[in-house]
Order: C-alpha cells, then sequence, then structure tokens
C-alpha cells in the first residue's frame, strides 16, 4: 500500500496526507463525508488510505476513503456521542502503561483488550519506566506478564534507561505499521524518541502533585521509523471506553472464557450468576485469573 496517499495527521478540520513521492499535502474532507457516518466523531483517521483531488494551491481535497483493513475505536469524549476512530490499518495495537508514575492501570489494559479482541486487531502490552519499579511492583509486573502471555498477548518492559529494552521493542516495531494507545505521562512518545532520536518529538513532564501527565502530545500522527515500519503516536486518554459490545458477548473477547464458556448452560450465561456456568467453574478450578475474572464483571456492569 506504501504506492498510495496515507492519512499521517488529523487536526479535525485539516489533515496531512503523505502522497506516494513522499510529499505531505495539506487535505481538507467535504463535508458529504461527515453526513455520511453520523455515529462517528472523525470520518477519517489517522492511517487512513485516501484519493485526493489537488488543487491549484497546492491543498488536497480528500475524494474517497479505502476500506479499512481494520481499526481501534473508543467511545467519544467531552460529551459528543458515539465514537472515535483512534487509528486505522494497523499490523499491531500496544497498550503502553508506566509501571509508575502515573500508576499502572490495569483496568485500562482489560478494556483495550476487548476492544482489539472485538475488532480483530493483534495486540500486546508494553510496560514502561520499569527503572522505577520497586519490588512488589515486580512481583505484580511478572505475575501480569505471565498472564497476558498466556493468554496470547505479546508483552514487554521497557525503560527510556535501558537500552537493551528499546532494542527489543525496535525490533518488535520493525516492518510493522504500530500504534501506542495509553495514558498521558506513560512514555508513549518518549520511547520513540529513543527507538529513533532523530524523531525529537515533544515530551512533557508527568505532574508531582497529581502524578498524572500533561496531554503533551496534542494529535495522532503517523510517523515512519528508521529500520522500517511505522508508528502512530496517539495522545493520552484517561480511560479507555469501549464501543458497540453487548453483555452477551463480552466474554468472547475474554480468550481464556472462550472454551469454558461452551460449557455453560444457558446460551446467553453472563458468567455472574448463573448456575451451570463453565466459566465459573473454571475460575474455581484456577483456570481464569482473578484479576481478570473481576475485570469481566467490571466491564459487565459498565455495559448496562
Ligand atoms: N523514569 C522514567 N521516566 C520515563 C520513562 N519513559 C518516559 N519517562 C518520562 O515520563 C514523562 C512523560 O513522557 P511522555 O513521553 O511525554 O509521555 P506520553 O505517554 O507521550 O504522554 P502524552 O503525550 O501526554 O500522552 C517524561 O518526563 C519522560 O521523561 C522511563 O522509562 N523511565
Ligand atoms: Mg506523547
Ligand atoms: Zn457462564
Amino acid at each position: 500500500m506504501s504506492s498510495s496517499f496515507r492519512v499521517i495527521q488529523s487536526t479535525g478540520k485539516w489533515y496531512k496526507v503523505s502522497a506516494p513521492d513522499g510529499k505531505i499535502i495539506d487535505c481538507r474532507l467535504p463535508g458529504k463525508f461527515r453526513l455520511e457516518k453520523k455515529e462517528v466523531t472523525n470520518p477519517v483517521a489517522v492511517g487512513d488510505f485516501v484519493e485526493l483531488e489537488i488543487g491549484k494551491d497546492g491543498t488536497g481535497s480528500i475524494t474517497e476513503i479505502k476500506v479499512r483493513e481494520n481499526y481501534v475505536p473508543r467511545q467519544a469524549t467531552h460529551g459528543r456521542r458515539g465514537e472515535q476512530i483512534l487509528v486505522a490499518n494497523i499490523d499491531i495495537a500496544w497498550v503502553v502503561q508506566s509501571v509508575r508514575h502515573p500508576k499502572l492501570n490495569t483496568g485500562f489494559i482489560d478494556r483495550f483488550l476487548v476492544t482489539c479482541e472485538a475488532y480483530e486487531v493483534r495486540a500486546g502490552i508494553i510496560f514502561n519506566k520499569m527503572d522505577l519499579a520497586k519490588k512488589n511492583d515486580h512481583n505484580l509486573i511478572n505475575h501480569l506478564t505471565k498472564l497476558y502471555q498466556n493468554i496470547g498477548y505479546d508483552t514487554i518492559h521497557t525503560s527510556i534507561h535501558n537500552q537493551t529494552s528499546v532494542e527489543e521493542l525496535s525490533e518488535k516495531l520493525s516492518g510493522k505499521t504500530s500504534v501506542f494507545i495509553g495514558p498521558s505521562g506513560a512514555g508513549k512518545t518518549s520511547l520513540l524518541n529513543t527507538v529513533d532520536p532523530d524523531l525529537e518529538l515533544r515530551v512533557g513532564e508527568v505532574s508531582s502533585r497529581t502524578n498524572k501527565g500533561k496531554h503533551t502530545t496534542t494529535y495522532a500522527s503517523l510517523v515512519p521509523l528508521k529500520n522500517g515500519g511505522y508508528i502512530v503516536d496517539t495522545p493520552g486518554i484517561r480511560e479507555f471506553g469501549m464501543v458497540n459490545i453487548e453483555k452477551s458477548e463480552l466474554s468472547l473477547f475474554f480468550p481464556e472464557m472462550a472454551e469454558p464458556r461452551q460449557n455453560c448452560r444457558f446460551y446467553n450465561c453472563t458468567h455472574y450468576h448463573e448456575p451451570g456456568c463453565g466459566v465459573s467453574e473454571a475460575y474455581d478450578l484456577g483456570k481464569i485469573d482473578p484479576e481478570r475474572y473481576s475485570s469481566y464483571l467490571n466491564i459487565l456492569e459498565s455495559l448496562d
């Protein structure tokens, strides 16, 4: 697809599109595209392949949005209804969480993973700022790493102060289109600057008062990596709001529940209070991690 036009940044009104010859073209989107997709707050997302018409002034007008191979949506924020498409056409989506500063949020990870399962996007987990980990943190991270690897997710430990970990990350990114999603201050942009110092992307401090990042990255953007491949750096988000997921299908998106749920007595079992539940049985046998099950219940409740 490298011979096509691709959206590399969107500020709402204007889109930056990279042309096959490497030039960057500022583009607008005709209003009809917005009317067509009312349930989506952004009809064009970073990563989209598009067709253009280029005007005399050198700016473009998007004439067609190519069918997406996949995308990652989340609930729109700021009181807007519908969904926001965070990124389109990627090989893998990484959730980036810092072990500390800001605090690790496993609920975020699990909601993100459910969305990736539902939208058939390969997912991985990056535990960053490992240099700040205390003994207890190491125990927790080792537990989570085993847990997530067992259910099929690539999981890596990084620190911008540990070159070996950065090289490992760099290898995972090379040759693919990847995206980093996570809370503000987790270190998404810092990791990219460490993978490729020529990028010189802007990073910001984490507030020592609130222990939160300061929303330094303001727009998602797709950047080429020197080892081949592309990465989409995204602005930090406080929560990962899921969209279009029904209570009755939620357990389909927990890989460790896929098999046990086949033994449930009721076809529409929510695996919460029903008798003859295969998932509860598997839980009692220690085959489902208590943290994941409690995440499942939290999400189930939030889907009311
Ligand atoms: N100790 C330590 N600090 C880190 C690490 N990675 C990033 N930081 C620091 O964390 C702060 C936030 O980094 P950013 O890269 O701006 O975080 P971000 O996830 O891009 O944040 P937003 O753009 O706001 O979403 C900076 O002060 C970084 O220096 C790490 O591995 N270890
Ligand atoms: Mg950033
Ligand atoms: Zn059940």
